[in-house]
């Protein structure tokens, strides 16, 4: 039976290839650049500034124009501490997210015809006009909250305003559920607050780094990464928790090669050998946190003999190593990773890293984690938001009570029929995230996209998202617009402009755009009271005392912090918790029916011949954002995946050899991977980078090239305490023969 919505291949068009021919873009006209310089052909340069938009560090920078509109480079910007005037290897590269011949070029709506679905070309006034239509009837039918925004990046911004604006917060990112949140929501029952992004970690600084499963220098995060050899120069001491010997293992003075699934138990003997050999900080546990002697008791039976069962790691290993956080404490940092959506227990995880940091009095002291302070920008003046009448919450049936975001599984599972009640949501504005790659739930995702009377798709490239939408809106690349001033608050108060390099290419529109459009035609133009988004920086800019000149001038602007990064000596500190006290025992956790100390979990093994899939990134490559980048596929066109030689010798596999993978549920990869193999990884275990192997043939980059780990994802561990989708507990095994052969044939 035909499905409601089929996923359209851009490609069978030809659409937007022809349209317009890529070509030079225009330079901006009229715009106020400075800090003219010749390139390596003698022409003259225009810097303009940016920030980058590769990955979420946001590192400013300067793009280098040529005056026929060519960007010939993008550097640092010297003033950003969150850079220090150095780009890594991906947001110099980011030029190729502009460059790239396959970007999206005008809006596509979707039509039938000769009974087949398709696109077709439209104008901007067709889409927009379109999509206000559709968007007033929903509103109309269900209620404003019927439609709900997926947005991951800048401009999600825009559109968070429009749909706050129509009357919705339904507004979810995959870097809640997907990422962050699990340690985002640990660390807040422990400290009151989150690490935020950039993370407060005083890497700089530190005398102990642990890393417990992240990977920095593959896991590319630029200021933290030059922190990270900083400190190390300076003789830290680095130790590193992981399966697989990484880039960070291999500068560690410590490697513990964990058994995967287990570093709860490992946590827990850390936390025992600190209190039962009395190496915690007492002062700094006395004056500061509360449920010590709970937590005491609680570790009693954690012993690093009982965790060896466990983790395979030696007792000695987990004293020895327990003593070198103490002996650098408090310039200690456990450091509390990124990506936490493992194994479903992951608040459980990061709130036994808060609680060592807590232990070792990490947080507020000098190379350990700081305070934040950064420069409030008031909003641009708008009317107030209605309230909804219900919102992401109400979607969870009592689920997740401690998400505090809003949850993307919750949100697509309430757009489609099940259980005898109807979808509660009806329509979908997606922008700046590949659902399709991020999200593991393809069943879920596609009852959804069948269901929905309404299915927007805002992207700068023809990602496998675009086939699933009714209207593809085209959006210009972060060189070639503005977005909000960057004030992210970190160790120094930083503001920092993103302006247009270039004109928008082909008929891609920058988001601020869009949202304002569409803003208008729903009858909401009293929110997008400008003409040109650089009205509202130059405004905002001027109530901190700066402005748009300034900042096309300068890029970063730099002051001083009014308030100390760490806890002054002799004062009594209050953390952001109900009482003030860090939570050693949550009783938040407990009152909602949790563990409130962390408690291990024994998650499933592989069975024989299978091996534990395990992921993560490359310092060229951001998720599968930069999948199609030319310049960062030449420098790392497929992923591989790593085997151990032992595993590799069992199965007659030889290096660079391509095999298919194949899950524990009999999900094969669409593509083959070249083997690596590699002592690096443990036995019990394989490895590959996320964001690899598309299969939408219009992304010719990036098509067919390695796997992707989230097709092989289909056993999803949820985090019962804010809804996180544990990623890690599936198995693969080898099939050396193309599965697909006789099909293709
Ligand atoms: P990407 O897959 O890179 O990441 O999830 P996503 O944010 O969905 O998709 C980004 C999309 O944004 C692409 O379609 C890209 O073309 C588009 N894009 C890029 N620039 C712009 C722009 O300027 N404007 C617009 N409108 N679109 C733009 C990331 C999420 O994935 C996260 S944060 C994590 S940590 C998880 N990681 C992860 C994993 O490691 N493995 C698996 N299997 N799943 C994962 N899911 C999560
Ligand atoms: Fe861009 Fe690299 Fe900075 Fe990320 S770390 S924002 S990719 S330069």
């Amino acid at each position: 039976m035909k499905t409601r919505r089929d996923f359209i291949k851009i490609s069978a068009l030809g659409i937007g290839a022809t349209a317009v021919t890529a070509g030079a873009a225009k330079a901006v006209l009229g715009s106020s650049l400075f800090g003219n310089e010749a390139g390596d052909e003698g022409e003259t340069l225009r810097r303009v500034p940016t920030y980058c938009e590769v990955c979420f560090w946001k590192c400013a920078g300067w793009a280098h124009v040529t005056d026929d509109g060519k960007i010939k480079k993008i550097t640092g910007n010297d003033d950003d501490p969150q850079c220090n005037g150095r780009l890594c290897p991906r947001g110099t590269g980011g030029v190729g997210m502009f460059s790239d011949p396959d970007r999206l070029k005008t809006p596509l709506l979707r039509v039938t015809k000769n009974g087949e679905q398709t696109y077709r070309e439209a104008s901007w006034e067709e889409a927009l006009e379109y999509i206000a239509s559709k968007m007033k009837d929903i509103k109309t039918k269900y209620g404003p909250e019927s439609m709900a925004l997926f947005f991951h990046g800048s401009s999600g911004n825009h559109f968070s305003h429009l749909m706050k604006a129509y009357g919705t917060a339904n507004l979810a990112a995959p870097s809640f559920a997907q990422c962050r949140g699990p340690r985002d929501v640990g660390f807040e029952a422990t400290f009151g607050e989150s690490v935020s992004s950039p993370e407060v970690t005083d890497i700089r600084d530190t005398k102990c780094l642990v890393l417990i499963g992240s990977h920095i220098g593959e896991n590319m995060h630029n200021g933290q990464v030059q922190e990270m050899s900083e400190a190390i120069d300076n003789g830290a001491v680095i130790i590193t928790v992981d399966p697989r010997l990484s880039t960070a293992a291999s500068k560690s003075k410590f490697w513990l090669p964990i058994k995967p699934s287990t570093d709860i138990a490992l946590l827990l003997a850390w936390i025992h050998v600190l209190i039962n050999d009395e190496l915690y900080n007492k002062e700094y546990v006395a004056a500061y946190a509360e449920g010590f002697e709970e937590l005491k008791a609680h570790v009693q039976p954690f012993t690093p003999e009982w965790a060896y069962g466990i983790t395979t790691l030696k007792p000695d290993q987990i004293r020895s190593t327990a003593r070198e956080m103490a002996n650098a404490a408090p310039s200690v940092i456990i450091h509390p990773g990124r990506h936490a959506a493992w194994y479903g227990d992951d608040v459980q995880r990061t709130r036994a890293i808060a609680i060592l940091n807590a232990l070792l009095g990490s947080w507020g002291n000098r190379g350990g984690l700081f305070f934040k302070e950064g420069i409030k920008l008031p909003e641009f003046p708008h009317p107030e938001y209605p309230k909804p009448a219900w919102t992401w919450k109400d979607l969870l049936d009592g689920k997740y009570p401690l998400a505090n975001e809003a949850v993307t599984n919750s949100v697509i599972e309430a757009s489609f029929p099940a259980n005898g009640k109807d979808a509660r949501i009806k329509g979908w504005f997606v922008s700046g995230t590949n659902l399709v790659a991020s999200v593991p739930l393809k069943e879920e995702l596609h009852k959804a996209v069948q269901a929905l009377e309404l299915v927007v798709v805002v992207d700068t490239m023809p990602m496998e998202i675009t086939g699933l939408a009714d209207v593809v809106l085209p959006e210009c690349t972060y060189l070639e617009r503005y977005d909000d001033i960057r004030a992210t608050a970190h160790r120094e108060p930083t503001l920092c402009l993103r302006m247009p390099a270039v004109e928008p290419m082909y008929q891609t529109k920058p988001a601020w755009w869009i949202a304002k459009q569409l803003g208008e035609k729903l009858g909401l133009g009293d929110y997008f009271n400008y003409k040109d988004y650089s009205e509202v920086l130059d405004w905002q800019l001027k109530q901190v005392g700066s402005s748009l000149e300034e900042l096309k001038r300068i890029g970063v602007k730099k002051t001083a912090r009014k308030t100390s990064p760490y806890i002054e000596p002799g004062t009594a500190h209050q953390f952001k918790t109900h009482s003030g006290k860090i939570q050693l025992y949550s009783h938040e956790m407990a009152e909602a029916g949790f563990a409130p100390m962390p408690v291990f979990t024994q998650h499933p093994e592989p069975e024989e011949g299978f091996y534990r899939l395990i992921y993560g990134r490359a310092p060229m490559h951001t998720f599968s954002r930069t999948a199609n980048n030319p310049n960062l596929v030449a420098l790392m066109p497929e992923n591989s995946v790593w085997v151990n030689p032992g595993v590799a010798k069992i199965w007659g596999i030889k290096k660079d050899q391509y095999v298919w993978l194949k899950n524990q549920d009999g999900a094969i990869s669409n593509f083959a991977v070249k083997v690596r193999t590699t002592e690096r990884i443990r036995w019990d275990s394989v490895y590959i980078v996320h964001g690899f192997g598309h299969h939408h043939k219009p992304l010719r980059f990036a098509y067919g090239r390695g796997v992707n780990d989230t097709e092989l994802i289909t056993n999803v561990m949820l985090d019962p305490i804010m809804g996180g989708t544990g990623m890690r507990g599936n198995f693969v095994t080898f099939l050396t023969e193309d599965p697909r052969k006789e099909a293709k044939a």
